[in-house]
């Protein structure tokens, strides 16, 4: 059933740092830069009382609340948003699912294809009774990379053959850094593989609109100890991640992730080959896009810098007037704001990526373990 344009909807955001902020920030935001009915920030919930109390007061929620269960219960929420480690995820979507609420969920889904699985079968029943449960993979909402997929979809690259994609930071190189949730298997699941080859494989399918067939990968944990609270502890995810799809359509993909990649910040690169263009991105430089016209006599062939800062761009028309950039938090708000829009229509299936995307690219990312554990023979899937 279609919510009412006028009548405001009340979030309940579980988890308080990075991502918690980064969302914090966007259901702040959305309500001035776009159409969607009105957004209250209800509640922040957290463990620790009082860094949870003071969160809430420097982000902007009106209460705050150590305990996600009592919170899920109430009838004064409307969309649950869960910013939490992946563990967590299925237990806090699957129950808030049920209580009737909206979900929002982080990326990856979960942190195996077990617990997506369940999450995907709540979220099936939920959407019977109209409720939205969205998967968060921000860059799809990026303005070049919408725009790029416009691009594809409208034609102008041709049959995509082969695309490369990489997602390298460097967050990790210093050895002495030290241990956090993200390290640990049984917290994150996995390491810079399900933290960020799993947004480079998602542009991939998202870009070309192609599933993935079969995978060949590797994994390095290239430190194996970190500092921990109680001396050294070992690190049991990836440091490093590499992989080739075999896409639907005959296109092949190479992904590579790291978090020990030295002067890499936030390298989200993307390139696109077709029989008819190109296109290529580089999270660094977010605002623009580089788009190659082959059907362009060869002598005159050369990338173009398209600028990706007109209100003809997807989600630009919300911001300011003509050639002002947007950074990254922009595109959480874009996400709430698709959120939104799907919830006043009264249509589940109007936002993307949903849990059945999230359940797809954990199976990918399982099979890039799997293939690692088999010395990167081919698994098809
Ligand atoms: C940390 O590596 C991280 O914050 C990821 O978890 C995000 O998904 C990515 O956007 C930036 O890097």
């Amino acid at each position: 059933m279609p919510h009412p344009a006028d009548r405001p909807l009340a979030v309940a955001l579980i988890g308080y740092e990075f991502m918690g902020r980064a969302h914090s920030q966007a259901w702040r935001t959305v309500n001035a830069a776009f159409e969607t009915p009105p957004v209250i920030r209800r509640v922040i919930v957290g463990r620790d009382q009082e860094r949870v109390g003071a969160a809430a007061q420097r982000l902007g929620w009106e209460e705050s609340a150590t305990d996600w269960r009592d919170v899920i219960a109430r009838d004064d929420i409307d969309i649950v948003d869960i910013c939490t480690p992946g563990f967590l995820h299925a237990e806090i979507a699957i129950a808030a699912l049920e209580a009737g609420k909206h979900v929002l969920c982080e990326k990856p889904l979960a942190n195996d294809p077990a617990e997506a699985e369940a999450m995907v079968a709540a979220a099936r029943a939920a959407a019977e009774r109209g409720q939205v449960a969205a998967l968060g993979f921000n860059y799809r909402r990026v303005p070049a990379l919408a725009h790029a997929r416009d691009l594809v979809a409208a034609g102008r690259l041709g049959t995509i053959r082969q695309v490369r994609a990489s997602y390298l930071q460097d967050w990790l190189v210093d050895e002495e850094a030290p241990m956090t949730w993200r390290l640990r298997r049984e917290t994150a699941g996995s390491g810079a593989l399900g933290d960020i080859a799993s947004h480079a494989i998602d542009q991939v399918q998202y870009l070309t609109g192609a599933r993935t067939l079969a995978v060949r990968g590797r994994l390095a944990t290239l430190v194996p100890e970190r500092p921990g609270e109680d001396g050294p502890e070992p690190v049991t995810v990836d440091d490093a991640a590499w992989a080739t799809l075999e896409l639907e359509g005959g296109a092949f993909a190479s992904v590579e992730a790291s978090r020990v990649a030295t002067g890499c910040k936030n390298q989200l690169r993307i390139e696109l080959f077709g029989n008819r263009g190109a296109l290529r991105f580089d999270l660094e430089s977010p605002n623009e896009l580089w788009f190659l016209d082959a059907t362009a006599p060869i002598a005159e062939q050369g990338y173009t810098r398209i600028l990706v800062t007109e209100p003809e761009h997807p989600y630009l028309a919300g911001w300011w007037p003509q050639g002002h950039v947007l950074g990254w938090e922009h595109t959480f708000t874009h996400q709430a704001r698709d959120l939104l829009q799907a919830v006043a229509a009264g249509h589940p299936g109007a936002f993307s990526p949903a849990f059945e995307d999230g359940l797809a690219l954990q199976r990918v990312l399982d099979a890039v373990i799997a293939s690692d554990a088999q010395d990167g023979r081919t698994v098809a899937l």
